[in-house]
């Protein structure tokens, strides 16, 4: 692979961040000692990664009910998102937004919005804002398949078009929407030929392949940033958890849930990396463990910290 060590060291920590995080949160939820309520990214982690890798400071990206992935690939750290997820002051929105919220607009993220498609717009909205004020920033809106059906999405990427707006739409098909199959919902074959309509460019890749979707990404940010306009890419990946809490996935047929979780993501780059030599077993695993215990202290934290006072709640209301 073209590319250095510490590169592709960096797109395995961030993938093996997203899933021990996810997976930690996990038990601290099931076992009631978290609240609210969870959508998580285990097998989606390459989309994330491999997307946020290409992005500079000032682009911006959007997202969906599904956030904790998206913003531990832009940089927001674990322990600003668990201060969130335990509704702390000290989290990233205050403790006032929640799992479904999560966001930092100083580290590039919009607050998430858990409306299917309703980023969409918004995203479309700022990249006018960065075409207006002749920035050369991008944004990169996530959304879930079932997006796709939204009167959102095709008024927010028919706006990207007609203006030629720097912004990528990217599609990440995990075959579901909640307990949907996909492909029950739509005639077309692959949700990127839906491009057409909008008179942009649409590709279908392999979503579970960190380095193409950064390939991807950077090719697809460079064509945005230059004034041609956004493009509709289409991840093909698998949720191998529940759409949300205590959700046990009956609907998904086991022998395709399987073939799934042979093709997941970080499995998949880590005999990658052993394969072509570019790391050891003990590099590999080192990483892991500096990251649990990053995560063990944002656990620490998160539960420490001030729960918010109760004349704060009307503080940073917009009337
Ligand atoms: C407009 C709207 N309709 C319904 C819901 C309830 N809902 C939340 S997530 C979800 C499924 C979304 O599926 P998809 O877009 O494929 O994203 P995924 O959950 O697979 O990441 C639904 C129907 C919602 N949040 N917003
Ligand atoms: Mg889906």
């Amino acid at each position: 692979m073209p590319y250095e060590k510490e590169f592709l060291l960096s797109l395995y920590r961030k993938m093996v961040l997203i899933r021990k995080f996810e997976e930690r949160i996990k038990y601290l939820f099931l076992e009631g000692i978290m609240p609210g309520t969870i959508h998580q990214y285990q097998g989606q982690e390459a989309i994330a990664v491999g997307f946020c890798s290409a992005l500079e400071a000032g682009d911006v990206i959007t997202s969906t009910h599904r956030p904790h992935g998206h913003a531990l690939a832009r940089g927001l750290s674990a322990a600003s998102i668990l201060h969130e997820l335990f509704g702390k002051t000290t989290g990233c929105c205050k403790g006032k937004g929640g799992s479904m919220h999560i966001g930092d607009l100083e580290k590039g993220m919009a607050p998430a919005i858990a409306i299917v498609a309703g980023a969409v717009p918004m995203a479309t909205g700022m990249a006018l804002a960065f075409k207006m004020k002749k920035q050369t920033h991008a944004a990169v809106c996530f959304v879930g398949d079932g997006a796709v059906n939204e009167g959102a999405f095709h008024e927010g990427v028919n706006m990207g078009a007609v203006w030629a707006l720097p912004v990528v739409y990217v599609i990440e098909n995990n075959l579901y929407a909640a307990s949907t199959p996909t492909f029950e919902m739509v005639r077309v074959k692959k949700l990127s030929d839906r491009a057409a309509c909008y008179g942009i460019p649409g590709v279908t890749i392999d979503g579970n392949d960190v380095v193409g979707v950064f390939e991807t990404a950077q090719e697809t940010l460079k064509r945005a940033r230059s004034g041609q306009g956004p493009t509709l890419v289409e991840c093909m990946t698998y949720r191998i958890t529940g759409h949300s809490r205590r959700d046990p996935c009956h609907y998904q047929p086991e022998d395709e849930r399987k073939s799934a979780i042979q093709q997941e993501p970080i499995a998949r780059f880590r005999n990658h990396l052993l394969a072509d030599q570019l790391a050891s077993e003990g590099e590999l695993d080192a990483i892991g463990r500096d990251i649990d215990a990053e995560i063990e202290e944002a656990v620490r934290s998160a539960m420490a910290a001030p729960d918010p006072a109760p004349e704060d709640a009307l503080n940073d209301l917009y009337v």
